[in-house]
C-alpha cells in the first residue's frame, strides 16, 4: 500500500534549547530528514497548557520543576508532517534521559541532564493528535505542496 504521509507529530524546542540558539539545528535536522514543517510558534507556555499536556506526569515528584522550566523561558513548538514521523522524530530525539540517549539524536548531542533536555516530541499517533490540538489552532496548520519546479510568475 501508500505510505501515510500526511502523519503529524508535535514537536517543542524546550526554552533551554531557546536560551542555547539551537532552534537553527534541530529546525535544519528534521527538514534535512525529508518531514515538511506545517506549523511553526514561538511562545511562553501557560500552567494550564501544560499540565494538559504533561497531565500523565502530574503525580511523579519532579512534576513540578518540569513546569517551572517549561514555563521559564519561550518555546518554539512546531507541527511536523511525513511518512511515519511519531516515531522518526522519536528516534532522531533520542533517550528521555541524555546520559542514555545515543550521539547522532537531539539529547544525545546536546544536553546532559533529563530535567534540561532540550526538546519534546510526541510518543505516539493518539498522543500527537491531542497535543497538536492543545497547541494549535487548525487554521494555523497550513497544507502546502512541493513545487515541482519554481515558478517566476514572470
Ligand atoms: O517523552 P519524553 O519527554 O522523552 O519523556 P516523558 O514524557 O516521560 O517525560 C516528560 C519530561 O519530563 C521529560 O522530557 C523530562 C522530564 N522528566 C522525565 N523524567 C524525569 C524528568 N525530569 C526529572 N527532573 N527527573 C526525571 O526522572
Amino acid at each position: 500500500g501508500l505510505p501515510d504521509v500526511r502523519e503529524r507529530t508535535l514537536v517543542a524546542i524546550k526554552p533551554d534549547g531557546v536560551q542555547r540558539r539551537l532552534v537553527g539545528q534541530i529546525i535544519q535536522r528534521f527538514e534535512q530528514r525529508g518531514f515538511k514543517l506545517v506549523g511553526l510558534k514561538m511562545l511562553q507556555a501557560s500552567q494550564d497548557v501544560l499540565s494538559e499536556h504533561y497531565c500523565n506526569l502530574r503525580t511523579k515528584p519532579f512534576y513540578n520543576s518540569l513546569v517551572r522550566y517549561m514555563t521559564s523561558g519561550p518555546l518554539v513548538v512546531m507541527v511536523w508532517e511525513g511518512h511515519n514521523v511519531v516515531q522518526t522524530s522519536r528516534t532522531m530525539v533520542g533517550h528521555t534521559n541524555p546520559a542514555q540517549a545515543q550521539a547522532g539524536t537531539v539529547r544525545g548531542d546536546f544536553s546532559i541532564h533529563v530535567s534540561r533536555n532540550v526538546i519534546h516530541a510526541s510518543d505516539s499517533v493518539e498522543g500527537a493528535q491531542k497535543e497538536i490540538q492543545l497547541w494549535f489552532q487548525a487554521k494555523d496548520l497550513l497544507d502546502w505542496n512541493c513545487w515541482d519546479q519554481i515558478s517566476t510568475g514572470e
